[in-house]
């Protein structure tokens, strides 16, 4: 009777609602019942609803204190994201496309898996940000020189009850000193600072701040060649990612 779209359709339906026969009826509720006439109600039948489709992840990001003058810097990240600086990874958020369940606060539906460190615990805490958005909360931070697939699990669902479709996970490397992003730390590292110290720190250069002072400059050159020959894994595409 409709075709699916965003928008909620509904269809009335009666036998003698005094509304006209066959129904003229234009409302956004049922028409009143005139049990007088024939004692059989008006049908109200929905068609169509809203968020009749599982939802998808629309992105991530993390969050890093950059000092007291830039204070927590959330900034988006792709899938095979590097994160260089010495704070590592400890909060992140996902995003999905529809309003989600948000009664559901058991932090055990991500779970985080490491190439070397394998299995690790369960964040925290899980609350959401808004009705679309989950930030999670990890209970420490991810340790250093490995690849870690985060995934979303399937108790995770829309406010209309459909599960997620589509990618539920992304894998994230911590690498400190690896601005160039390359899973080697070493000095092409340091070099690579230099043409942004001085700049303002914010999403297109917070990675140049390795030690989150919110300022890029010598001591950030510094902090990366300490790590200098340090390296990560790739990526593991694990199952249910
Ligand atoms: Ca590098
Ligand atoms: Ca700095």
């Amino acid at each position: 009777m409709c075709s699916t779209t965003d928008e909620k359709r509904s269809a009335y339906a009666c036998s003698d609602s005094g509304n006209g026969d066959p129904l003229d009826w234009s409302g956004s509720s049922s028409p009143t019942v005139f049990t007088t006439n024939n004692k059989v109600p008006n049908v109200r039948l929905t068609i169509c609803g809203n968020s009749n489709s599982a939802p998808t992840i629309t992105g991530w990001e993390i969050a890093v204190m950059h000092g007291s003058d830039i204070g927590e810097l959330w900034c988006p990240i792709e899938n095979e994201y590097i994160e260089p600086r010495v704070s590592g990874i400890s909060k992140l958020r996902v995003c999905f496309e529809e309003p989600m369940n948000t009664s559901l606060t058991n932090a055990n539906v991500i779970s985080i898996k490491g190439v070397n460190n394998g299995l690790q615990p369960a964040p925290c805490s899980i609350e959401w940000d808004g009705s679309d958005c989950m930030v999670i909360n990890l209970c420490s931070v991810l340790p250093d020189q490995d690849s870690y697939t985060i995934t979303v699990g399937t108790e995770v669902e829309s406010s209309a009850g459909y599960i997620l479709e589509g990618g539920r996970g992304i894998c994230l490397t911590t690498l400190k000193g690896d601005v160039s992003r390359n899973r080697e730390a070493n000095a092409q590292d340091m070099l690579a600072i230099i043409p942004h110290t001085g700049e303002p720190v914010d999403c297109s250069n917070a990675l140049y701040d390795i030690n989150c002072s919110g300022k890029i400059d010598a001591q950030d050159l510094l902090a990366a060649r300490q790590y200098a020959g340090n390296e990560a894994p790739e990526c593991i595409n694990y199952t249910g990612y």
